[in-house]
């Protein structure tokens, strides 16, 4: 009797297992990607207590060349890619111990709140293409 029953319900259970499997497998998939989806969040650019200067990255120029930061006012420098054609692919400063790899449309560097007053230059890397920084 017990045997006729599972013989009978057995392609149903194998059924709801399998259900069972797909619907776990898909929860973990939907988990797994929302925790990504937060990860990249996290990873958005803090730009909302910093004062943001801009310096467009041109075919071979920066404009402007010459910027001015407020000493001790949180500033990030946005060097800012305006198209894939330029040779400038990082900006260098020794002056300010920066090396910034021009990897997206925006490439932010935070200027360090310390610094002295005084022009630090920077360059493609290259010292080809150059720019100055002014701390006043
Ligand atoms: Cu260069």
């Amino acid at each position: 009797m017990m045997t006729k029953i599972i013989t009978k319900w057995w392609p149903l259970l194998v059924l709801g297992l399998a259900v069972i499997v797909v619907i776990t497998g898909l929860l973990f998939y939907l988990k797994n990607t929302s925790v990504l989806d937060k990860q990249q969040v996290t990873q958005k650019e803090d730009l909302a207590n910093y004062e943001i200067v801009t310096i467009k990255v041109e075919n071979d120029s920066f404009t402007p060349a010459h910027i001015e930061v407020k000493e001790g006012v949180p500033t990030k420098i946005n060097f800012k890619k305006m198209t894939n054609l330029t040779h400038i692919r990082s900006i260098v400063s020794q002056d300010l111990d920066m090396f910034v790899y021009l990897e997206n449309e925006d490439n932010y560097f935070t200027v360090d709140e310390t610094l002295k007053l005084g022009t630090y230059n920077f360059n493609c890397g290259m010292y080809m293409t150059y720019g100055t920084i002014t701390v006043k």
